[in-house]
Parts: C-alpha cells; structure tokens; sequence
C-alpha cells in the first residue's frame, strides 16, 4: 500500500510521517556530511537551526534532527505523524 507523502490537513498543514520529515529535513544536507550546516538552511529557518542545535556547534546532526522536527511542527505548519 503506497502512503500519500503529501497530504495536507483542512487548516492547510502539511500532514508528515516522522521518517517523511527527517528525510525532507535532510535534503537541507547538500555536501552530504549528515549534518546540517549554518550555510545549508534557507535564511528564513536560521531560528530553527539555533533552536534545535542542542550542543551549539553549529550543525544538526542525526540526533538533533528530532529537534528539527519539533521545530518544523510548531513553527512551519507542518504535522507530524508517528505511526
Ligand atoms: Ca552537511
Ligand atoms: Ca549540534
């Protein structure tokens, strides 16, 4: 059975299962390196990368993704799913 990777909820919000936001979020993860960089995000989502960068090192790396995440669905309009 094929899920639907972009639905979208009657309030407008992109309806994502938890593994669909990761790999959205990974896409940001140009050179690869499965962090992501300052120099990756769009300046529109500097705050995100400053909030879910829990070691303050400048890069979200796998563990910070979930933050990420977090962020995405309370600031982006985005819904998360866990199934
Ligand atoms: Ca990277
Ligand atoms: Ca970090």
């Amino acid at each position: 059975m094929a899920i639907k990777s972009r639905c979208i909820t009657s309030d407008g919000k992109r309806v994502m299962t938890t593994e669909e936001s990761k790999r959205w979020l990974k896409k940001f993860d140009t050179d690869k390196d499965g962090r992501i960089s300052k120099e990756e995000t769009p300046p529109g989502s500097r705050l995100g990368l400053q909030s879910a960068d829990a070691d303050r090192n400048g890069f979200i790396d796998e563990d910070e993704l979930n933050n990420l995440v977090d962020f995405a669905q309370k600031h982006l309009g985005v819904k998360i799913i866990h199934l």
